[in-house]
């Protein structure tokens, strides 16, 4: 009996012991698959929270990146939808984009006359400044200007020496085709979309006699116009490409250069300078024009690049 009872109780503690782990074996799956689960869950909120935050910037970003691409097509019209470039000599150049303008004025000398509609069909690059003397003397490995510094546009500098120095550039085969501006470019640059005499307050903008203390000054001191040119009122004259034309009668309605009829002989020199009076830096005047040969003390000029195709 004894034995029996010892046999019977044993089994009931063994019965006992498999039930109690049973049962307690029961909490800690749960507690294990909860905590996995748990764990799995947080790892797949986590998971999801990643990847929604992976997922979110894509989706979002649209619209993010899309704000700006709103943004810049009204930047677009202030002359900026492409990045500026900055070739090996540092010459920093701004993106013009295609457009039209009223070329001339008709409150001003007879030459600006008749107002006529130009149409800039592809975008070009310009130089954001004149090119300074440091430019030059790297390109050209000579400073022939009257004021000298680094930053100050390089002057005394006849078209043909311009030429010359555009011809250097381009012998770099970097990507651009450098010249000067026509005519047309310039002026169209120099408006920056503006209508009146000057592309903001010309004393904030401009080197010119009432300011200048007679003479030139660094490049980008002032104010630059809306489609961020420094100096394009004032400072030196700049040279373009056309042949001088006294009047407007068959001028260009595509903004190339004007080389047929006029007068050959002479270059045309646009926007002022440190030497002459507010009325010469209107962004219509063209009283400065030039046999190409001159180096004056009041000329220098600034690039146009388009890429090469
Ligand atoms: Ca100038």
């Amino acid at each position: 009996m004894k034995r029996g009872s010892l046999t019977l109780r044993a089994f009931v503690m063994i019965a006992v012991s498999v039930i109690v782990l049973l049962l307690l074996s029961i909490p800690v799956s749960r507690q294990a698959r909860g905590g996995q689960s748990g764990s799995g869950e947080r790892n797949s909120n986590s998971n999801k929270s990643t990847s929604k935050k992976a997922n979110a910037p894509p989706k979002k970003s649209p619209p993010a990146t899309s704000t700006p691409r709103r943004t810049a097509p009204s930047a677009s019209t202030t002359g900026s939808r492409r990045a500026p470039v900055t070739n090996r000599y540092g010459v920093e150049m701004v993106w013009i984009a295609p457009g039209s303008f009223e070329m001339g004025s008709n409150s001003g000398e007879a030459d600006e006359k008749p107002v006529h509609r130009v149409t800039i069909s592809k975008g070009f690059y310009m130089g954001k400044y004149e090119v300074t003397q440091k430019q030059w003397q790297a390109v050209m490995g000579a400073n022939p200007s009257n004021f000298t510094g680094e930053n100050l546009p390089v002057e005394k500098v006849s078209w043909y020496d311009a030429q010359d120095f555009i011809n250097k550039l381009n012998e770099m085969n970097d990507g651009y085709k450098y010249r000067l501006p026509t005519e047309a470019e310039w002026e169209y640059a120099a408006r920056a979309g503006t209508t009146g005499d000057y592309a903001g307050d010309l004393d904030e903008m401009a080197w010119y006699s009432d300011n200048s203390g007679k003479k030139t000054h660094p490049v980008g001191q002032k104010q630059a116009n809306g489609w961020g040119l420094y100096d394009m009122h004032g400072n030196v004259f700049e040279w373009c490409e056309d042949y001088w034309h006294d009047r407007y009668q068959g001028a260009p309605t595509d903004s190339s250069a004007w080389l047929s009829g006029g007068e050959s002989r002479y270059r045309v020199l646009r926007g002022g300078s440190w030497d002459t009076d507010a009325s010469y830096c209107r962004s219509a005047r063209r009283s400065g024009f030039s046999i190409p040969e001159n180096h004056l003390i009041i000329a220098g000029f600034r690039l146009v690049a388009v890429a090469r195709t």
